[in-house]
């Protein structure tokens, strides 16, 4: 039986950030200038260079993106701590690279890879593209990465993997977090093969032109712009296809609240809060909230995925 903490799990998931956010550009408007404004950052004009030629691919959300800043100092990583604020510098001590990923069950090529190789694969080096989307907990991100699909290809998957399932690092001597019960680990998050396959769902292996920070799941990262941000799994080191649906970690610590599918849809509300408002990244507290959108605004693309099937009941 898992204790539940409340004040960490149960903030909104759609909300909270951008609260959070909003706080903090007060504050800095009032402060006149952010220090790190003021700092030459090399190391930042190095790594930029690395990804100056990666093309813009097609999703562009033509929303103002969140400030790196917000973005990578405010994040959910309960492997490091359910304190949103402390992963930065609770992670700095893992270990990205090498990084080895384990392909499971039905596919034809399974066992360990370095990602390096993974990333090397030609045909994914050519699609390694820019994605700026609307994050379901309001954030606008440029990403860089390629799409899911192209990575799981390589494996060739069968006839009978119906889904994949990914799960990120167990190694409570350096994740602290995972020494406590706040989830049940690893952390384990699944797609039915067909999302897995829509090119909306995206492998994030940097953002804002650098490398992905590794409070924000470096080496790599599952991005899912339709879903809430909770499927977005961090460091992942390992991929199963499976015929049958796997359990997935939120699922099995509170199924009433945290569904399989995991949609944003507005038409359902979670047990404790509305999602039906949300207020965009950015704007600020004076804005009146937007409505949350089906599918969080990418209905045109992946709503045909769930043709027939009662998004109430598969929340
Ligand atoms: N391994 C792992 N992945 C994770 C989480 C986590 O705690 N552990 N939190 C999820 C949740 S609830 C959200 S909202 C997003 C947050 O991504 P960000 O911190 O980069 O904004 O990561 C998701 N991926
Ligand atoms: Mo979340």
């Amino acid at each position: 039986m898992l204790i539940k903490e409340k004040s960490t799990i149960l903030s909104s998931e759609i909300t909270d950030k951008a609260i959070f956010l909003n706080r903090r550009k007060i504050i800095k408007a009032a402060a006149g200038l952010s220090i790190t404004s003021l700092l030459p950052n090399t190391a930042t004009a190095e790594k930029a260079k690395k990804y100056a030629q990666v093309p813009s691919g097609p999703y562009s959300a033509n929303l103002q993106v969140t400030s790196i800043e917000d973005a990578t100092n405010y994040t959910n990583y309960y492997e490091f701590s359910t304190n949103k604020k402390d992963s930065t510098i609770l992670a700095r001590p893992l270990k990205t690279s090498p990084w080895t990923i384990t392909i499971e069950g039905e596919a034809e090529k399974t066992g360990e890879f370095n990602l390096e190789d993974i990333l090397k694969n030609n045909p994914l080096e050519e699609r390694i593209y820019r994605f700026r989307c609307v994050e379901a907990w309001s954030m606008v991100v440029p990403w860089i990465g390629f799409p899911l699909g192209a990575m799981l290809q390589q494996f060739k998957p069968t006839a009978k993997a119906k889904f994949a399932e990914f799960t990120t690092l167990y190694n409570p001597e350096v994740m602290i977090g995972q020494r406590g019960k706040s989830l049940d680990w690893p952390y384990v998050e699944a797609l039915r093969i067909d999302e897995a396959m829509h090119p909306l769902a995206f492998i994030a292996t940097g953002m804002y032109d650098e490398d992905l920070p590794k409070q924000n799941g470096a080496p790599l990262r599952l991005v899912v712009p339709w879903k809430y941000g909770f499927k977005s799994i961090k460091a992942i080191v390992k991929i199963r296809f499976s015929e049958t649906m796997p359990a997935t970690a939120w699922n099995k610590m509170a199924a009433g609240e945290y569904g399989f599918y995991a949609n944003v849809n507005p038409h359902v509300p979670h047990p404790r809060w509305s999602q039906s408002r949300e207020r965009i990244l950015g704007a600020s507290i004076f804005t009146p909230k937007r409505k949350t959108e089906l599918f969080n605004g990418y209905g045109e693309q992946v709503a045909s995925l769930y043709t027939g099937m009662d998004l109430k009941k598969h929340f």
